[in-house]
């Protein structure tokens, strides 16, 4: 049933329950010089391209391939419409790889029609830190579907893992394949009730009317808990503690040193907004909240082109309440115009979501690993990783 899954060093179906298999590596790393060091074949009429994102034009070409074929939900009213200036965030962590960024071109017109990236990133599970990539934004022009070019992206952003070492991966997908090591929900937030039911995100409940909708999503004009306020670079020290701390809690969590802080969580307009509590009696960072600004297109509607939504990213609460900090987040976010604020039930997202009024999506995201066996799948709130 999976041609290609079925050939790759990953969970596969059949091994679901054996606990005999041990976690772990599934096949060992191998020299470096046993590497393939060409390129896989594609169809003749194409060619790989290596992106350099920090060329405008590239980054033009990407986010138009992107932007108009890239993920939508399941009955095709929205596309993920990732901005340059996220992409190039994404794209650019400490210790990033130029050679991970792949695209695929028509030889003749050289427009781009296919794309997929990798970041590295240490990622922990339970006490084993893995270098591993975290592959992302595997895309294939619609007019190219089917005709199994998407196995040939993957072996070559494997390859060129490979080739710096790096055995593992992380990755999401909507999609089922063999074999998640766990299944969250989304769940969604209403800021802008009147404009995501107008164009079909979300529907009037029932017995409901739209001015009483309205007014159940109703927030505070401004943030309630004292010492609330933007992360700056000189909070860094302070957040990285806090968030290793937090996510040493979990499963399955990345391994981020201050470095990684800087990049990931200090504020940068219209990508990510990242607030604390900094105590006002002793000075000290208690709490922390973060999330991603990641619009979508709203197709084929007359009145809307964009929905503007934020998603979750890394929250830690120690002083106050995770409910109350989570409620200054979608305060904040309402004050920024965003539609929708967006979760997936990871971390301690569960004892927010019901009580803030989140509801159930009609979206899931799996999470999997390459090359690296768990013994069970794991239950969303053993997650302490968030993909872009
Ligand atoms: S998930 C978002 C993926 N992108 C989209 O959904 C965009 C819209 N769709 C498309 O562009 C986030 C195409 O439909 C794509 C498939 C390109 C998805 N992951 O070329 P064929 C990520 O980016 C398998 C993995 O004919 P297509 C994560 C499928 O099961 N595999 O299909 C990416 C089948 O294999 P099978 C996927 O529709 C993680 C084969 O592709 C997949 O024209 C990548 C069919 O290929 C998906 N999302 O193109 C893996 N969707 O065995 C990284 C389909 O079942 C692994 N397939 O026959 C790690 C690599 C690094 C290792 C380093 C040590
Ligand atoms: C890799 N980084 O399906 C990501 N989104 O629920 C790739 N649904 O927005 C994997 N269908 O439920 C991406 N509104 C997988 C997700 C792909 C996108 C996707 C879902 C997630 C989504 C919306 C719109 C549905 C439109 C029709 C949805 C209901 C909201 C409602 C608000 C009020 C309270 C109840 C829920």
């Amino acid at each position: 049933r999976h041609k290609f899954w079925e050939t790759q060093p990953v969970g596969q179906f059949k091994d679901i329950g054996n606990s005999a298999l041990p976690e772990g590596p599934i096949e060992p790393s191998t020299p470096l010089s046993e590497v393939k060091q060409e390129p896989y074949n594609l169809p003749n009429l194409y060619e790989w391209v290596t992106c350099d994102i920090h060329d405008e034009q590239m980054c033009d070409e990407i986010y138009t391939l992107l932007a108009n074929n890239y993920v939508e939900d399941d009955e095709n009213m929205f596309r993920f419409n990732y901005s340059k200036e996220f992409l190039r965030w994404a794209l650019q962590p400490p210790g990033y790889f130029t050679s991970w960024h792949i695209g695929v071109r028509v030889k003749t017109s050289k427009k781009m029609v296919a794309f997929i990236t990798g970041v590295p990133a240490r990622i922990r599970v339970r006490d084993e830190v893995v270098s591993m990539a975290e592959i992302n934004f595997l895309c294939v022009h619609k007019k190219l579907r089917t005709k199994r070019l998407a196995p040939v992206m993957i072996k070559e952003v494997t390859r060129r893992v490979h080739l710096e070492n790096i055995w593992q991966a992380a990755y999401t997908a909507g999609v089922i394949l063999p074999t998640p090591v766990s299944t969250c929900q989304y769940w969604h937030r209403s800021l802008n009730p009147k404009k995501l039911i107008d164009v079909g995100f979300s529907r009037l409940g029932a017995r409901m009317t739209m001015s009483r909708t309205i007014k159940l999503y109703k927030l505070p004009e401004s943030t309630v808990t004292p010492g609330f306020r933007k992360m700056e670079i000189h909070d860094v020290p302070a957040v990285t503690r806090l968030i290793r701390n937090y996510l040493s809690h979990f499963i399955v969590a990345p391994d981020f040193d201050e470095n990684d802080v800087e990049h990931w969580l200090l504020p940068r307009e219209n990508v990510v907004d990242s607030y604390l509590v900094e105590s006002p009696e002793t000075h000290e960072v208690t709490d922390f909240c973060s999330f991603y600004t990641l619009p979508s297109s709203i197709l084929g509607n007359p009145n809307y082109s964009n929905l503007k939504a934020a998603y979750s990213f890394y929250n830690v609460s120690t002083a106050t309440p995770l409910l109350q900090l989570m409620n200054d987040a979608l305060i904040v976010a309402k004050q920024k115009d965003f539609d929708v604020f967006n979760a997936l039930d990871v971390m301690q997202n569960e004892t927010f979501l019901k009580e803030l009024k989140f509801g159930p999506g009609d979206g899931k995201l799996h999470y999997y690993l390459y090359n690296y066996r768990v013994r069970q799948a794991l239950k969303s709130s053993e997650l302490g990783l968030v993909l872009l």
